[in-house]
C-alpha cells in the first residue's frame, strides 16, 4: 500500500493528482494530513508504524519551509517520496527545504506540484515485487508513447507551403 502525507489540506488540490493516478491503475493507497510543524509528534508515530502497517512507500507533500518529508525519512526505512507544494516563492522554498537532506537520510524529491510523477515513481517500486503493478506501470508507459504517435500524426496533417514532411 502507498500511503499519501501532506501537510496541509490546502495541498490537496495539487494532490489530488496522485490520487487519482493511482485510483486509475487500481494501486491501493491511504490519504491523510500532518504536519512536522503542527503535529510533531504524529508524524513520527505515523512514520514509526507505518512498515508494519503494511505501507511499503510514502509520498510526502508539503509547502513553505517543508520540514514533513524528511522528518518522516528520519523515522522510517520506508522510501519516501517528497512533493514541494508550490506556496511561497514559487514552491522554491519547498523544493530546497525537501530536496537538501543531508547525507544518511535521502528523500527522492519530485518537482515542484510533481503529485502524479510521485505517484508514478511509487508504483514503479511496489512493481519490483508485485507484478499486477508492474503491469499497469508497462500499460502506462506504452500510452506515453502512443500520446506521441497522435502527436505525429495531427502534426502531418499541418499545411504550409514550404513544410517538406
Ligand atoms: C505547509 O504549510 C503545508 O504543507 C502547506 O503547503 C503550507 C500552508 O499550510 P496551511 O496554512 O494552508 O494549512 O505546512
Amino acid at each position: 500500500m502507498i500511503s499519501i502525507i501532506m501537510g496541509s489540506t490546502s495541498d490537496l488540490p495539487v494532490m489530488e493528482k496522485a490520487c487519482q493516478w493511482l485510483d486509475d491503475h487500481g494501486i491501493p493507497f491511504e490519504v491523510n494530513a500532518l504536519s512536522a510543524h503542527r503535529t510533531p509528534a504524529a508524524v513520527e508515530q505515523f512514520a514509526r508504524k507505518a512498515a508494519s502497517r503494511g505501507v511499503k512507500v510514502i509520498i510526502a507533500a508539503a509547502g513553505m519551509a517543508a520540514a514533513l518529508p524528511g522528518v518522516i525519512a528520519a523515522n522510517t526505512t520506508l522510501p519516501v517520496i517528497g512533493v514541494p507544494i508550490k506556496g511561497m516563492l514559487d514552491g522554491l522554498d519547498a523544493l530546497l527545504s525537501i530536496v537538501q537532506m543531508p547525507p544518511g537520510i535521502p528523500v527522492a524529491t519530485v518537482g515542484v506540484n510533481g503529485a502524479q510523477n510521485a505517484a508514478i515513481l511509487a508504483a514503479q517500486m511496489l512493481a519490483l515485487a508485485d507484478p499486477t503493478v508492474a503491469a499497469q506501470v508497462k500499460q502506462h508507459k506504452a500510452s506515453l508513447g502512443e500520446k506521441i504517435e497522435n502527436a505525429n500524426r495531427e502534426l502531418a496533417g499541418l499545411q504550409y507551403h514550404h513544410k517538406v514532411n
